[in-house]
């Protein structure tokens, strides 16, 4: 049998074929149908070979690094790394590298998609239209509500906040107020965001907006409290973490039209299972998780991924590593 000289490293995401190749020559790739109970099982010795780790979706914990004692750089195809045990990888002196940058317009336009799609009715109308529910001219139970020139409240002002807070000032002339962790004075700039704090924002907004990453302090973070100081008739759109809603509580104020609508690209279980009363709700948008899904985005993501985990493995690392404290010499 050959002996590969190079790192071994585990694919457990389909990439593109060149982006495939380019990790060939640098690495002996072994792909895994994704980080299964199975494969865990049956591979234990290519896990405990295994120096790096690239792929997106699967858990990536304690358990799992118990099983790959070599490995030392992880890249996730994402910007979120909540699958990710950051202190049991930095315990193990394990890189953890993600993609922040390339899917920030493509998420906010998502976002921006929901807006319009919720407020303007666009998917219920046209599932009206299909079901031959256009016999005569419309009348106001068609009818949606304005987006342009009301007020948008960004809950997380990170690169793709600021992205939706620019398309929501310059495109579509809306007051945007926003709620995070520390102020922004380039938003307050160029958009003329106005700092606020979560329940300000949540009783002045048109429509919450929210792109938070998932942690403990976000988990629930928009529960039936909350919901409740929502401007009564506003729309909540979420396109971050799904557990950042309290799913249970946005459900009841949809139901009894508290708010106006929800568009969800994101939800407390995933894929939403089928019995999710959610789609039972006509004013309810709910997506697939695809703010970053576009082929241009998904290409850029997946060879951003590719990069890192050569870099962290064989080079010097610059940018897209969320634990950089834990290199020698920083
Ligand atoms: C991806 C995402 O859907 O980057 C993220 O954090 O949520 C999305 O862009 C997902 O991680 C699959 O690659």
């Amino acid at each position: 049998m050959e002996i590969s000289m190079k790192p071994a490293v585990i694919l457990y995401k389909p990439i593109p074929e060149d982006l495939r190749q380019r990790l060939d020559e640098h690495f002996s790739v072994t792909a895994f149908d994704g980080l299964t109970d199975d494969n865990m099982q049956q591979h234990a010795q290519t896990l405990a070979n295994a120096v790096g780790l690239i792929g997106a979706g699967g858990k990536v914990d304690s358990a799992l690094l118990d099983r790959m004692p070599a490995l030392k750089a992880a890249s996730t195809i994402s910007v979120g790394y909540d699958n990710f045990d950051v202190q049991a990888l930095s315990a193990r002196g394990v890189l953890l590298m993600h993609t922040p940058t390339v899917l920030t317009d493509t998420v906010a336009d998502t976002l921006m998609a929901l807006v319009l799609a919720t407020a303007r009715r666009v998917v219920e109308s046209a599932e009206r239209v299909k079901a031959g529910e256009w016999q005569r001219s419309i009348d106001e139970n068609w009818y949606g509500v304005n987006v342009h020139h009301k007020t948008l409240g960004v809950v997380g002002m990170g690169r793709i906040g600021m992205a939706l807070a620019q398309r929501a000032h310059a495109g579509f002339d809306m007051d945007v107020l926003y709620y995070a962790r520390h102020q922004h004075p380039e938003a307050e700039k160029r958009y003329d965001a106005r700092y606020c704090d979560l329940d300000t924002l949540l009783a002045q907004s048109d429509f919450v907006c929210l792109i938070l990453p998932l942690t403990e302090q976000t988990h629930h973070l928009i529960d039936a409290g909350k919901l409740a100081k929502m401007k009564p008739g506003a729309i909540l759109i979420n396109a971050g973490r799904g557990p950042v809603v309290d799913e249970a509580a946005l459900i009841a104020a949809l139901e009894n039209r508290r708010l106006l609508a929800a568009g969800l690209d994101v939800f407390e279980r995933e894929p939403l299972p089928a019995t999710s009363p959610l789609l039972r709700l006509p004013n309810v948008v709910a997506l697939p998780h695809i703010g970053s899904a576009t082929h241009e985005t998904r290409y850029n993501m997946a060879a951003d991924a590719v990069n890192n985990l050569i870099t962290a493995l064989t080079g010097r690392v610059e940018k897209n590593c969320v634990n950089p404290e834990i290199i020698p010499g920083r």
